[in-house]
């Protein structure tokens, strides 16, 4: 069916749609929006065509997370941070390929965004989906020097939370604490376009994505609950598990169901990051009717101590995550004390 002209809107129309809506928007959230999707286009390109030219491939460095990096994921950084600092609106930038925050000096910037600027990059050379996560944070007074508790803030004080997906078509989801809503890039015309308005999470939940290759290392409470959900039952569920969190988590989003990375013996804090990951996707999910855990709290009322701190996820339909958070309840959490969400 072709859409009649007065059905499609574009993100600037609908920015200048939901300003409207709320009078005291100041304009400034929609403006690092603007420049987070410039710095999307940017990167997109190059994911696009990263099976044609030397950008694939690992620069030999190695990122805060003591993982390999790819050169896309520095490309993506620095597109990240450039399209930022220059829009005037983010005084600091915490990025999982940086150590420690970078702090635009003299800044009147109001915001601060947290981001992971190419999550699943280990995909990128088997040309898997992959995606850029971004939290967007208020700072304290405009006249003091920044804090640590300006840059570290628990997940409810986000402004806005969202991610692009490189996947088969490119798509921006996002949340200013008003629903979320997708938008799809049509590559003819470089525009990003309304196509998933005011999404929830259906009702039902039918798959759950975890890497069940852990499984010997998961805790009790974990090895229960996925035995639970794959007991005989007339509508069982269906495992899927990319590799990508964007990925499995907007799939999830889409169809119903929950994503876990969970703790484990070895790794009781398991391997997604608090700041970068689980804190804008569980504002999202929240958003969406959904629900966001470490197993034992909700996600968004941890206060980090650490911008790089990890945390066990568990996210989706609301009642499957609670459900989850039983289990755990009634068979112990695991027995490590170094879960630093204590
Ligand atoms: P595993 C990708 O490296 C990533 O950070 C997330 O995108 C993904 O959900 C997770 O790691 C996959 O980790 O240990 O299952 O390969």
């Amino acid at each position: 069916m072709i859409r009649k002209r007065k059905d499609i809107v574009t993100l600037e129309q609908f920015i200048i749609q939901q300003e409207q809506n709320f009078p005291y928007a100041t304009g400034q959230l929609s403006k690092i929006i603007r420049d987070i999707v410039l710095a999307a286009r940017m990167v997109n390109r190059e994911v696009n065509k990263a099976g044609l030219v030397d950008i694939i491939g690992l620069t030999g460095d190695i990122n805060a997370q003591g993982e390999d990096v790819q050169k896309l994921d520095i490309f993506a950084n620095e597109q990240m941070i450039d399209a930022l600092f220059k829009g005037n609106m983010v005084c600091a930038v915490g990025s999982e390929e940086n150590d420690d925050f970078l702090i635009k000096e003299g800044s009147r910037g109001r915001y601060i965004v947290l981001m992971d600027p190419l999550d699943g990059s280990s995909n990128i050379d088997v040309n898997v989906s992959i995606g850029t996560i971004f939290s967007i944070y208020r700072r304290g007074g405009l006249d003091e020097a920044l804090t640590k508790e300006d840059l570290l803030q628990a997940g409810t004080r986000q402004v806005a939370a969202g991610y692009i997906l490189y996947g088969s078509s490119t798509m921006l989801v996002y949340t200013t604490g008003n629903g979320v809503d997708g938008f799809t890039l049509d590559p003819s015309i470089g525009e990003f376009l309304l196509s998933h308005k005011d999404i929830r999470f259906p009702k039902s939940c039918s798959i759950y994505s975890v890497n069940e290759g852990n499984y010997r290392d998961f805790f009790d409470g974990t090895k229960e609950y996925l035995r639970y959900i794959k007991r005989d039952m007339e509508s069982p569920y269906s495992s899927r598990y990319i590799g990508s969190f964007v990925a499995d988590f907007h799939r999830n989003l889409l169809k119903g169901g929950i994503f876990m990375y969970p703790g484990t013996h070895q790794r009781p804090n398991g391997k997604l990051r608090l700041t970068f990951e689980a804190n804008p996707m569980a504002l999202i999910a929240e958003q969406a009717g959904g629900y966001a855990s470490d197993g034992r709290k909700r996600i968004l009322e941890i206060l980090p101590e650490d911008l790089h701190q990890r945390t066990p996820l568990f996210v989706g339909n609301k009642e499957e995550v609670l459900k989850l958070e039983e289990f755990i309840r009634n068979s112990g959490y695991g027995t490590s004390t170094e879960n630093l969400n204590d």
